[in-house]
């Protein structure tokens, strides 16, 4: 069973101050759809569910699932797109005392499989289709490499696998669960190697997201729209659909981010707030001018995951005709907000200041010593929704926390007055593509599978668009002809998500590195970069 222990202390702290409410997922929902049975609560294509209907539908996805004989504490990949499914579903498992593990719907076999052995799951459940996706069967695919998947259960038409709305309904009571214990796994970005699962627990969640829908100014007469995929963090509950429901706002589905799908859904159902990522905020600027849709109603556009540039962030208002705000978080816990009644130069300027008074922010030198206000240094935090441990990875979880449980973010802010912060770039090696967390060893340890290639460093490499692309610099076997082409075909058939194919591939003849002696791999990395930007080399 995964657990997130926070000191005694700090959880008696915590609930004195009121973070930790002792509410569950399961608690909240059913609260709201006593209280406004018959309000809206999510909307996608086909459906349009109350409050009322939510809650039905996910009592029957958790008869359902305990139905197969899954058990409370079990764990439930659920890898589904934007679609109001995912809520009644989602809510469904926290109902039945499961754990769901968010992946997202770019994941494939080589991702689901780590997740299923990490995380111990017991079932799957996925949409038939997305995006011209047929998930079936790469869900078989995955069952058959992880036979302790015991079930896949699928939204939709069901194929060889078990159809969500059609599974034998428990009569058993629904568990008693608890509000401190683990309620699902995200998926953390990771920088080192393969991404690790991070335990949120109800209590902690909940206020973060409780909290964050307060500082967003959500309320009955907000329209949240996901635009970015649901599992992640950011529009999760950074307020997010949660946040939202939590506030009785009503949440739409958009099934992908381009402008025109989402400018139509937010002129069709009065979107208030949305969240994107900067190169989708880039795009939408570029398309308001020539919409046929009206976007008035937009009030709040939300922007993180990767850094807003400046230039980019004073423009929103004129293009879009609503608040920036700036969210710089992460799925292990802080988010840092610009509240939407801030100076103009701190929401163009900066990346937020946290959510909450207890929220512990750290800006440290190499050494460890604090630096001065305004001076760049590694951010480290702790608080009541920052988590203390990955799941399951002891050599992880000591390199990335320190002894009195503040975590290590990777991240490299300025902190200035007032607590805001401004994110100035990473310590790690990962590669921030358009929001989407790239792990540079991830991808080298894939492109080291094949015969031809004798080594391959992974580098960010800065990008007007995406922020950064990802660059694979490959040493070849000797006497091996091979192309970039073959290269990315070749990390496709690894069967990951697509984000993860390099943009680009440089062969090169060797790394140079015997002249300055042995250099670590993100010494070498940064050289690379280096050499690659000062030589303006284009693929
Ligand atoms: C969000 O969560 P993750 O877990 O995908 O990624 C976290 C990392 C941060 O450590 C930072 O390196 C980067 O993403 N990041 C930003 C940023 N927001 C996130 N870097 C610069 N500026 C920003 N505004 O990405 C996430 C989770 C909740 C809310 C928002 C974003």
């Amino acid at each position: 069973m995964p657990r997130q222990v926070w000191p005694d202390e700090f959880a008696s702290l915590y609930r004195e101050k009121g973070y930790w409410q002792g509410e569950t997922f399961g608690d909240f929902l059913r609260a709201r759809a006593a209280r406004h049975p018959d309000r809206l609560a999510v909307v996608d294509a086909q459906n349009r569910w109350t409050y009322a209907e939510v809650l039905e539908r996910a009592e029957a996805a958790a008869r359902g699932l305990m139905g197969l004989g899954l058990q409370p504490g079990d764990r439930v990949i659920v890898q589904l797109p934007n679609i109001a499914g995912f809520v009644s579903a989602v809510f469904g498992v926290f109902l039945a005392g499961l754990i769901p593990v968010y992946a997202l719907p770019a994941h494939r076999q080589t991702e689901l499989v780590h997740f299923a052995n990490r995380s111990g799951a017991r079932a799957l459940m996925i949409a038939d289709r997305h995006e011209g996706f047929d998930y079936r069967p790469l869900a078989s695919a995955v069952q058959q490499e992880v036979p302790g998947i015991a079930h896949v259960v699928v939204i939709g038409d069901p194929g060889p696998h078990l159809a969500l709305d059609a599974l034998p309904a428990s009569d058993a009571e629904l568990p008693q669960v608890d509000p401190s214990s683990v309620a699902f796994l995200q998926i953390s970005g990771g920088s080192t190697g393969l991404s690790k699962l991070i335990p949120r627990t109800h209590d902690d969640y909940i206020y973060s997201f409780r909290a964050s829908a307060e500082i967003c100014g959500l309320g009955p007469d907000s329209v949240y729209m996901a635009a970015l995929p649901v599992a992640h963090n950011f529009p999760m509950s950074s307020p997010g659909l949660m946040g939202a429901l939590y506030a009785g706002s009503r949440v739409v589905m958009c099934p992908n981010p381009s402008a025109e799908t989402a400018f139509g859904l937010i002129a069709a159902e009065g979107v208030t707030i949305t969240g994107v990522v900067p190169p989708v905020a880039l795009l939408w600027m570029q398309a308001a001018p020539r919409t046929k849709h009206d976007i008035s109603s937009l009030q709040v556009l939300q922007v993180g995951g990767a850094k807003f540039i400046p230039e980019a962030a004073a423009r929103v208002r004129g293009a879009l005709g609503c608040t920036l705000q700036q969210v710089f978080g992460m799925a292990e816990g802080l988010v840092n907000y610009t509240r939407l009644d801030d100076p103009e130069e701190i929401i163009i300027g900066t990346q937020g200041r946290p959510i909450s008074p207890d929220d512990e922010v750290l800006v440290l030198d190499d050494e460890g010593n604090p630096v001065p206000e305004g001076e760049p240094g590694h951010l480290l935090t702790r608080g009541p929704y920052t988590i203390r441990a990955y799941h399951n990875e002891p050599s992880a979880n000591a390199r990335s926390f320190t002894p009195d449980g503040f975590y290590r973010t990777g991240d490299i802010v300025r902190r200035l007055p007032g607590g805001y912060l401004v994110v100035q770039g990473r310590a790690g090696d990962h590669i921030n593509r358009a929001g989407e967390k790239i792990s540079a060893e991830e991808i080298e340890d894939h492109l080291l599978a094949h015969t031809g290639i004798f080594d391959a460093a992974v580098v960010s490499i800065p990008d007007e668009f995406l922020g950064e692309r990802s660059c694979a610099f490959v040493i070849l076997q000797p006497d091996t002809a091979l192309r970039a082409p073959e290269v990315k075909a070749f990390m496709r058939g690894r069967g990951v998500a697509d984000f993860k194919v390099p943009d680009q591939v440089v062969f090169v003849p060797e790394f140079e590195t015997t002249a300055v002696g042995k250099i670590s791999r993100n010494q070498l990395r940064a050289r690379l970069r280096a050499r690659f930007l000062e030589e303006g080399a284009r693929p």
